[in-house]
């Protein structure tokens, strides 16, 4: 006989099926034993009663976290013994056959279902035995419906005519505004990789090698100070097109949130989701500013409604901003984005009035997506390369490979950037990207399952020519 997740037995009731799981709960209601078998699916009620004996006994020495598989019957429960909260609250298994597979010791904090959001749990706790705690059934389904997310999104793309293309992890860097992770090189000592903040100047090469529509599900890493919907490494859905305006990359996004949305709600029929602009709404920079003093507003009607998805294009964005204890301009996106033609005069003269081609998307207040279109002429990028202050071997040593690119034919280009896990936290009503992150970093930055960072044997560190001063 073939194994069933719990949910699937709801189409065999009067048939007999196998089931595996986890002991979830147990309760001894005078003389019958009821277990709560907990599988990927969700939760099963077991039936014991004493006539067989060593059945009984076993079901008896029960504790929660044995790993069993059952065998037996699927009943319809008795009149007034459903549970309406439960998929499977009417029915229940009578057990003919029950093996252990596995003990467990006792969990340091329970798995059962009024914890199920794990916010009682200390933070440290849960990530430390990460394992335990993606048990509760909200942090399954977090996962398995970022799955289907991302499969939605790699299906709509690719019918989008794009190509997914990875791009290095051990790369230069390439700054979006953070520190760098940073991998010593053992054949080359004393020189470094730095771990991606972004694929940016990596698609933007791909662009003038002419693959035209390129994406990538792409890990990106930042050392910066973490937040609720901040981590050092985290996923962006990485777009970039050749041959287009600002206007083509705003309505692909649409489209696709679009449709992301549709398909959720059609997967699941309780999850009812509702934009609350349709078109997505398009503010000025200055104008969001303005009217709600920053540039991330949370437009919803309703903000108790945590099904209101309220999009905003934050557009028209100043190219630079003034650095004032630097004394240099600072770019508002990133170096590579476009000035708007029809400031270009401006770029010499007063280079905080030149808007540029930026493009942010905002969700309930959260930014959750940015690009742009990017400069492709070699003269533009670096006369912006002269305003934020890097001098001409500066500016050889970390952009030569991108400028030199642009000399052979380079298309103009645009894209954007969107954070997977920021968007996923708001789908599925979660505070901190760390509920939609399988094995996120504490607070400060460990990976408290791992344990890293951790030391390295000096061996290690004397082959790759470094030694630890503090
Ligand atoms: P940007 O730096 O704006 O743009 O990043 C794009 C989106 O990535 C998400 N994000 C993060 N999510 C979780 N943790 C973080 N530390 C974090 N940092 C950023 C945000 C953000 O909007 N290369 C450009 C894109 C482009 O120009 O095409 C870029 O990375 O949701």
């Amino acid at each position: 006989m073939k194994r069933l997740l719990a949910v699937k037995t709801i189409e065999k009731i009067g048939e007999s099926v196998k089931l595996a799981g986890w002991v979830h709960q147990r309760r001894n209601h005078g003389q019958i034993i009821f277990i709560d078998l907990r599988d990927k699916s969700g939760l099963m009620q077991l039936v014991f009663t004493p006539q067989n004996k060593a059945l009984y006994r076993t079901a008896d020495s029960l504790r929660p976290e044995w790993v069993i598989k059952v065998e037996g019957k699927v009943n319809q429960r008795p009149k007034g013994m459903e549970n309406p909260k439960l998929p499977t609250g009417q029915i229940e298994i009578e057990v003919a056959n029950l093996e252990v597979l596995n003990q467990a010791k006792t969990p340091p904090f329970e798995i059962t279902q009024a914890s199920a959001d794990g916010k009682e749990v200390n933070e440290e706790l849960r990530l430390k035995y990460r394992y335990l705690d993606l048990r509760r059934q909200k942090m399954i389904d977090n996962l398995v419906w970022r799955h289907k997310v991302v499969k939605i999104i790699r299906d709509f793309m690719d019918r989008e005519n794009f190509t997914e293309i990875e791009t290095p992890i051990l790369t230069k860097s390439t700054p979006e505004g953070a520190r760098d992770f940073l991998v010593p090189s053992r054949i080359h000592p004393g020189q470094f990789y730095a771990l991606p903040q972004a694929p940016q100047q990596l698609k933007q090469l791909l662009m003038v090698a002419g693959l035209e529509r390129y994406f990538q599900i792409a890990r990106c890493f930042r050392d910066e100070d973490l937040r609720g919907d901040r981590q050092p490494e985290f996923t962006q859905l990485d777009i970039e097109m050749s041959f287009v305006k600002q206007k083509n990359i705003l309505n692909l996004v649409e489209k696709l949130f679009i449709k992301i949305v549709k398909e959720l709600v059609e997967l699941d029929r309780s999850l009812s989701k509702k934009l609350t602009f349709k078109p997505f709404l398009k503010l000025d920079y200055q104008e969001a500013i303005k009217k709600y003093g920053t540039d991330k507003p949370d437009l919803r009607k309703n903000k108790k409604d945590p099904d209101e998805l309220a999009f905003v294009w934050i557009l028209n964005w100043p190219l630079f901003e003034w650095n004032s204890d630097e004394k240099r301009y600072d770019s508002c996106h990133h170096i590579f984005t476009a000035p708007q033609e029809k400031d270009l005069p401006l770029l010499d003269k007063e280079p905080l009035k030149v808007h540029s081609w930026q493009h942010d998307l905002v969700l309930n207040g959260h930014e959750i997506g940015g690009g742009s279109i990017r400069i492709h002429q070699r003269e533009i990028q670096e006369k912006i390369f002269k305003l934020v202050g890097l001098t001409e071997e500066e500016t050889e040593e970390k952009f030569g490979h991108l400028l030199r690119a642009f000399e052979y034919g380079a298309p103009p280009h645009g894209g954007i950037a969107l954070g997977l896990d920021r968007l996923l936290m708001i789908l599925f009503n979660e505070k901190s990207i760390r509920q939609v992150i399988a094995f996120p970093k504490s607070g400060d930055g460990r990976d408290l399952t791992m344990e890293a960072p951790s030391s390295v044997n000096p061996e290690q560190l004397k082959e790759l020519g470094i030694k630890i001063s503090s």
